[in-house]
């Protein structure tokens, strides 16, 4: 038993140890079998099968361990078996595993829609609806936006990712792996130029300036009043963990305002402590319309959220929203302790300080390289809180290193580091540890993705 500073314990050695023959070979037959019976475009990006996890490690069926610094994509925050999590899930499933919410209800759904309410920024009036998936959260914020304003068009953003169901692909901007032939898409949905400091073509251009930009396309091509909603990820994640410039945000929601647009945070991968704030709008001190969630919410287990203003909400008449499992019973006390868990050890704080550390680290990596600060292939450093990245390039240019980035994320995990990539160019090494990992482990993996970067560069 480990413990950090703030206390958390750990039901596993937090130690990384890769042998050899990885991966080995329970792992290899497994990805056999699967082969036969699980469908080609399902693909996993680490090629070997989890028997155990818990804080910042992932044990293997062949007795690997790995330092995981990518949570499931953003979602075991409070780490893949938070002891309150897990005692919460065995107390719930002992009594009942589902009676749908539309059916019999139950208390656990309104004590989250307590929770978020009261989480999310904005003291306004509000209401959630709770479901399953992230893209699922997303569609049902935009058929409230639609029912609710009478509009039809929906504007989202160059890099967007919003999800795989049809409407959320139609929101989605990046067509390989997600949409390529899987059209047609979802009408109505009309893409508008993003804040992306790092390449922009005028690199002084401010925020403020960016959200003109966007603004006088979406008035030009489609007309404000016609617009029911935007939706942004305020820092986005699989396009590339871009950070919008400063006030990017707040001039587009207050135009979003006072055009009767709802402005939509889909907040589904940087919410819930993940960016040092409880949600990343509030580092601007935005207050969303609806806001979207998932991932971190429940401490792994499925669930989704819209939370929002209730008079947008509530317009929806009775039996217009829902869904079979959606707040599912077991999920919601997951999502209780989650929340509980982020709140006794201050998880936001942490992710604060695993911004410090890494970027403390990362910063002497990239002076160090050939090109130095300003040249090597460490093109850009961003993100908030445990949501961070490196861009990739080649060296002394803004050219994206797709390459290298692959082959940085390959080394990593022969060392027993799992990293995760992402970007519009497939350049983007992001990192995104549980919260709860130790100082220790985590400087570890900082070493081992430094050692990568110094070794393919
Ligand atoms: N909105 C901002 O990040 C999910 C997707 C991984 P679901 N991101 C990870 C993949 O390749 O499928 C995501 C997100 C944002 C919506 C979603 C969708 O959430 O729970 O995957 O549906």
């Amino acid at each position: 038993m480990t413990t950090t500073a703030n206390e958390i314990t750990y039901r596993l050695e937090q130690k990384r140890r890769v042998q050899a023959d990885f991966p080995g070979p329970k792992s290899v037959a497994l990805t056999e079998r699967r082969k036969a019976v699980v469908a080609a475009g399902v693909a996993s990006s680490v090629p070997v099968y989890v028997a155990d996890a818990d804080g910042g490690i992932i044990h293997d069926v062949d007795g690997n361990s790995f330092i995981d610094l990518g949570s499931g994509i953003a979602v075991t925050s409070v780490g893949a078996s938070d002891p309150a999590v897990v005692g919460a899930v065995k107390e719930a499933v002992e009594h009942f595993t589902h009676t749908c919410f539309m059916v019999t209800p139950y208390e656990g759904y309104v004590a989250v829609a307590e929770q978020l309410n009261k989480l999310t920024p904005g003291t306004h009036e509000k209401r959630t609806v709770l479901f399953n998936s992230g893209a699922e959260a997303v569609e049902n914020a935009i058929k409230v936006a639609r029912l609710a304003t009478g509009r039809d068009a929906v504007v989202a953003f160059d890099h967007a990712y919003h999800g795989r169901t049809n409407l959320t692909m139609a929101l989605t901007a990046k067509a390989m792996p997600y949409k390529t032939n899987f059209g047609p898409f979802a009408p109505e949905v009309y893409r508008m130029p993003m804040s992306y400091p790092f390449r922009e073509e005028n690199p002084q251009i401010t925020g403020a300036e960016a959200a003109k930009r966007a603004i006088t396309a979406i008035e030009k091509q489609i007309g404000g009043d016609q617009v029911a909603a935007i939706i942004i990820e305020p820092i986005q994640g699989e396009g590339g963990f871009i950070v919008p410039a400063e006030g990017f945000l707040p001039a587009l929601s207050a135009w979003a305002k006072e055009k009767g647009i709802v402005f939509i945070a889909d907040e589904v991968q940087s919410g819930f402590c993940r960016t040092g704030e409880w949600f990343a709008v509030d580092h601007e001190g935005i207050v969303p319309d609806i806001i979207t969630m998932a991932k971190g919410i429940a401490g792994g287990m499925p669930l989704s959220a819209i939370t929002g203003r209730a008079d947008l909400l509530d317009a929806v008449h009775p039996g217009g929203l829902g869904g079979t499992y959606g707040g599912n019973p077991v999920a919601c006390a997951a999502a209780l302790a989650s929340i509980g868990s982020m709140q006794e050890y201050d998880l936001s704080a942490r992710a604060k300080h695993i911004e410090e550390l890494s970027f403390g680290k990362l910063r002497e990596l990239a002076a160090a390289l050939p090109g130095g600060a300003e040249g090597s292939v460490i093109g850009d450093i961003r993100g908030r809180g445990a949501m961070l990245a490196i861009e990739l390039v080649q060296a002394g240019s803004k050219e994206p290193n797709p390459e290298l980035t692959k082959a940085v994320a390959a080394a990593c995990l022969k060392e027993g580091v799992i990293i995760l990539t992402c970007g519009t160019y497939g350049n983007v090494i992001r990192l995104l540890p549980p919260l709860v990992i130790s100082d220790e482990l985590l400087l570890d993996g900082l070493e081992v993705l430094a050692t990568a970067i110094r070794a393919n560069a």
